[in-house]
């Protein structure tokens, strides 16, 4: 049911787009759903866009879409759609469950419109239940960790599954997960980018326009 309800939210996100659109690709399953009605919609309405991908996840999406990529070299983002762990009543979000939340931040914060589809277990009343991610330099680790601990976080260095070290990023750099109480997000957020050797974190607020939210009775669309 849930994989139903995330086909019924991407898709329905995938019809704002417009002809001539440059679209920020998300990344996470939700969003795999977005990604692959744009590649339908391109074949049988001969849909023009370009697309931004937030992942090499995205990029090879895209690619299997049909999707033509560009870059914000290239180009303004006319609206980006991407997936989210956790959303707030103010639309605060944690993002970063798919390790890709730093070039996420930059593409969707930089849309014109950024969208956000979720299945509606996303939707908390306070930000915190998922631990928050932060992209770390490697060498940065240690320091990084002891700097969020005295911050009352509760930092677990991400594993990747199959192998005994440390998940890595696109951008070659290591993942924390903290537990925080997050009592002001945009306070939190701040904070942790001004730690030597944090790369970005996944709490993300003030940029969300609307969020599309699945349940088994249908999408609710925020603004
Ligand atoms: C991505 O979408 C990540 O930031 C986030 O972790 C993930 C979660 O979404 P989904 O449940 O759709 O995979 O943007």
């Amino acid at each position: 049911m849930i994989t139903e309800i995330k086909r019924k939210v991407g898709y329905l996100a995938a019809e704002q787009i417009k002809d001539g659109d440059v679209v920020g690709l998300g990344t996470g399953s939700t969003t795999h759903f977005f990604i692959e009605k744009l590649g339908k919609r391109i074949v049988d309405e001969e849909l023009k866009l370009l697309g931004i991908p937030t992942s090499y996840q995205s990029f090879f999406l895209a690619k299997d879409a049909r999707i033509q990529i560009t870059t914000l070299e290239e180009h303004d983002v006319d609206i980006a759609v991407d997936g989210a762990d956790e959303v707030d009543p103010k639309f605060n979000l944690i993002k970063g469950g798919g390790a890709a939340h730093t070039l996420e931040k930059i593409v969707d914060s930089s849309a014109s419109k950024f969208v956000v589809i979720v299945d509606g277990s996303k939707m908390v009343d306070k930000l915190g239940n998922f631990p928050v991610p932060v992209e770390v330099i490697p060498q940065a680790s240690r320091t990084v960790r002891d700097q969020l601990i005295k911050m009352g976080g509760s930092p677990t260095m991400r594993m990747a599954e199959r192998k005994d070290g440390p998940v890595v990023t696109d951008n070659g750099n290591f993942i924390y997960d903290v537990k925080f109480s997050v009592d002001n997000p945009k306070l939190l957020e701040v904070e942790l980018n001004a730690l030597p050797g944090v790369v970005e974190n996944g709490i993300f607020t003030d940029i969300v326009d609307e969020v599309l939210v699945g349940t088994e009775k249908g999408v609710e669309t925020l603004k």
